[in-house]
């Protein structure tokens, strides 16, 4: 037990360090305005470039703001009238691979960035082999109700060696400053539909602009420099890292700065196994004079400049995780000239014009509008648009279309095809050690990171994460053989780049049913894309492996559990929730958690319609229709009317714990729902009453989407409001605390979900579409075009005064579409490719 409270604290003291040092940072930077100029310390008087000592979320910029900035153009902006003060206020681009944060600094600016392959570690073998021959005991522990014993042995026995995984890390940063002391009319900005982070202003009677895209077609980070006077331009610009790195001019092209490392990381005979990696940035002007000073870059009186930053890794890429390679080929700093070389070649207004419509191809595909703010509304700042839903009590609506597009934007940022997928910060982190590591959590967080990109017709940016699924097969596998003795493959609550799936952290790590939960998005992809080939040869091999571990896991609950003769999953835990036994003891660990059960129905529902699709494996398909057959169901609690998160109904230690595990079914499943379980819905909702309207971000997400999914989309929208007023950040981040991303893409999932949901099957392996479902009060009047449903369907629709006032259905692939508009049901036949233009009672328009 002591062990145990040991680990769980240092996962959680991690986040606390940051929080804690998040809150330093903020306070004194609050603090700043009741000090003397000759008492601001040091980081405050010197020149960025000039700076030594620890990197930290905290930033300084000497420049003095004089306000009068106005509005910058654009739609779905983030902006603000002074530079950033901590990280958490920086403004993220990202292509996918590369990423930046600009804060957006007039005398001291700071471009923090990142390379998504940037992983400390390497690929290894922490299955620990004592844990097979212990796994008997631990269950049958646990069928006899000593559960903290089954918790010890399993600790000694089940958990990785090591324990866990090594972070995502930081590249670098690129600092710089320049001689202006003074902004007058600044602004900064972030334009959601171009994906340009535009910082201007006006020193001494000149207009300067700088623009700042990551670009995917040059695979480089663009920086551009202007002036409405000519020879205006000068600075000086550094690399900089915290650690395991070096800053240089460069050797052979003496316009740029390269900084090169190596991660110290060796293997248990001492060979050197840490990635490589390197960060170049050329600097372009056109008049002045660029040279060196030291290891410093400065740039004279220049009309314009460009930089061209760019990053590199020896990663191997995942599908090379496997292949037992110590050395990888790939020298990054020639990556990084290449990447270069080829960039120059492109004028800027073509490389940017080109990275616009690239970014659009995707960004433009949905639209969402909720009502045309007042002027008044209109000029609030990111910021003060964030202040005012604290005073109103809820978000303007135009914040809530920035935030749902924001979500968007930062997955086409941080997860294109042929990148690693998003991390627990996207691909944004400034540390060496980022809270959890920025790992993969797979116990909720890395698949609520792709919650939204279905419905809000982002398919493309979900085939990451079927890269990283594919990649932790082998490894998966080896860990279902050596812990289990089962065939087929498992994945724990976290994993990393390296393909990690044994149990990690404590025991809240021996959860193996990350396989089977992942195993639900390609089936997802499936659903919404009806791409066939797909299916056949990416997701149900996927889905089936996973599903072939959990057949083999499962056993018999014995005569005297409250389960008797039904199949369970044993050992289990319900993530992260701990429960009071009997004896009053605490305990996490227990057998048939209904979160488990949930996530396994799901699993072999698809499978079976997955089979019957694609007309294989009848023998397969039977075993899994056996086994739901036979697995313990989800129970409703006798005394409480809620849905019960255990075999056992233990009293939890948290009611409102952050994990609302047990209603999986609810959502992201779908064997719960309002139409089809209405008892079970209802045990639903009192289950989530009883978990409250608090939580972190990503547990607020959550929730959100699960009163949508019992059609209550006013309690949804209160829930929403709460994680934009308490624990979203200045630029839109969302916030645990610290942050961490999957609230972001959770909270635009919701949002959609309460315009078109499409889970509910209905006969011929199709779904109905709900519209409207949830629609909150608040969203008065508005329309939304290129929402996706689940067979090949997309949606435009338009509302007023809560109600459907037209329709536009795609029905891409054609058939039977059942249509739900409240308590209306309607099905149509169409054609291949048919439109629908219906009006507000489902009736055909004339048009
Ligand atoms: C889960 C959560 C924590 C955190 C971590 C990354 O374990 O319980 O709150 O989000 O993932």
């Amino acid at each position: 037990m002591k062990r145990k409270t040991f680990i769980k604290s240092t996962v959680w003291s991690a986040a606390a360090f940051s929080i804690l040092l998040f809150s330093l940072v903020v306070f004194s930077r609050e603090g700043e305005s009741h000090r003397d100029a000759d008492q601001l310390d040091t980081a405050l008087t010197v020149p960025a470039t000039a700076r030594t000592g620890d990197i930290r979320a905290g930033w300084s910029d000497r420049a003095k703001f004089l306000g009068g900035g106005q509005r910058p153009a654009g739609q779905n902006i983030l902006w603000y009238k002074q530079s950033a003060n901590v990280w958490e206020e920086a403004l993220p681009i990202g292509n996918g691979r590369l990423g930046a944060m600009v804060f957006g600094g007039v005398a001291d600016e700071r471009i923090q960035l990142n390379e998504s392959t940037l992983w400390d570690g390497y690929a290894l073998d922490p299955n620990n082999p004592e844990a097979l021959g212990a796994l008997p005991e631990v269950r049958r522990l646990l069928f006899e109700d000593k559960n903290n014993e089954a918790v010890k042995l399993a600790e000694q026995t089940m958990m990785g060696r090591p324990k866990g995984v090594k972070p995502y890390q930081s590249l670098g940063e690129l600092w710089f400053d320049t001689p202006h002391l003074v902004a007058e009319a600044y602004t900064r900005s972030l334009d959601l539909a171009t994906g340009m982070a535009t910082t201007r202003y006006k020193h001494g009677g000149t207009w300067y602009t700088r623009e700042a895209f990551a670009s995917v077609g040059s695979d480089v980070i663009i920086v551009r420099f202007t002036a409405d006077q000519r020879g205006k331009i000068s600075g000086s610009f550094a690399l900089r890292r915290q650690q395991d790195a070096e800053a240089m001019p460069h050797a052979t092209d003496a316009t740029s700065l390269l900084l090169k490392g190596r991660l110290p990381v060796k293997d248990k005979d001492g060979n050197p196994r840490g990635l490589r990696f390197a960060a170049q940035v050329k600097a372009v002007a056109s008049g002045g004079k660029i040279g060196f000073r030291g290891n410093i870059l400065s740039v004279e009186d220049a009309d314009t400049l460009t930089l061209y930053i760019a990053g590199a890794t020896n990663y191997p890429g995942l599908q090379h995780i496997n292949d037992g390679m110590i050395e990888f080929p790939g020298v990054p700093e020639e990556t990084c000239a290449a990447a270069i070389a080829a960039a120059l070649h492109q004028p800027y207004a073509i490389a940017k014009a080109a990275h616009v419509r690239e970014h659009q191809r995707y960004y433009s595909r949905v639209q969402l509008e909720l009502g045309t703010p007042d002027e008044e509304i209109r000029q609030l700042t990111t910021a003060e648009l964030l202040e005012h839903a604290r005073q109103a009590g809820q978000p303007h609506p135009s914040l809530v279309e920035t935030f749902f597009q924001y979500g968007r934007y930062l997955l086409i940022a941080s997860s294109r095809p042929g990148t690693m997928p998003a991390n627990l910060q996207g691909l944004w982190a400034w540390q060496m050690n980022p809270p959890w590591n920025a790992d993969y959590h797979t116990n909720i967080n890395l698949q609520m990171n792709y919650w939204p990109a279905e419905i809000t017709n982002l398919p493309e940016m979900h085939l990451p994460l079927f890269d990283l699924t594919e990649a932790l097969v082998k490894p998966g596998a080896r860990t279902a053989k050596v812990i289990y003795g089962a065939d087929g493959w498992v994945v724990h609550h976290l994993t990393d780049a390296w393909g990690f799936t044994a149990p990690a952290d404590g025991p809240q790590g021996i959860w193996p049913m990350g396989a089977a939960w992942l195993a639900q998005h390609p089936w997802e992809h499936y659903c919404y894309t009806q791409d066939t080939a797909f299916l056949r040869q990416r997701a149900y091999p996927l889905m089936k492996g996973a599903a072939e571990f959990i057949l083999d896991f499962l056993v018999e609950a014995p005569v005297g559990t409250p389960v008797a003769g039904k199949l369970v999953t044993n050992p289990s835990y319900s993530p992260e929730n701990e429960f009071f036994l009997p004896n009053g003891e605490r305990s996490v660990f227990t057998y048939g958690a209904t979160m488990d059960l949930e996530i396994i129905h799901d699993l072999l529902t698809n499978c079976i319609a997955a089979s019957e699709i694609l007309e294989v494996d009848n023998g397969f398909r039977d075993t899994c229709r056996n086994t739901l057959s036979r697995l313990a169901p989800i129970r409703i609690s006798k005394t409480t009317g809620r849905v019960m998160e255990w075999a056992e109904d233990y009293k939890e230690v948290e009611p409102h714990h952050r994990h609302t595990s047990h209603l999986f079914a609810l959502h992201p499943g779908n064997q719960i729902s309002v139409t089809e379980t209405p008892e079970l819905a209802e045990a639903a909702k009192k289950t989530l009453i009883a978990r409250g309207d608090g939580g972190t971000g990503w547990g607020l997400a959550w929730k959100i989407n699960m009163w949508n999914r019992l059609h209550d989309g006013d309690h949804a929208y209160q829930l929403l409001s709460v994680l934009l007023r308490e624990k979203t950040l200045p630029n839109l981040f969302d916030n645990h605390p610290p942050f961490q991303i999957d609230g972001n893409f959770g909270a635009t999932a919701a949002i959609a979900e309460m315009l078109v949901q499409s889970h509910v099957p209905v006969e011929n392996q199709g779904f109905e579409i709900q519209l409207l479902p949830a629609l909150p009060l608040a969203f008065g009047s508005g329309s939304v075009k290129g929402l996706r449903a689940r067979g090949g369907v997309e949606i435009a629709l338009s509302w007023s005064g809560g109600k459907l006032t037209d329709a536009r259905i795609v029905a891409e692939k054609g058939g039977r579409l059942t249509l739900r508009l409240g308590n209306q049901r309607v099905t149509f036949d169409t054609k291949k490719g048919e439109v629908l233009h219906l009006d507000g009672n489902l009736k055909h328009q004339q048009i």
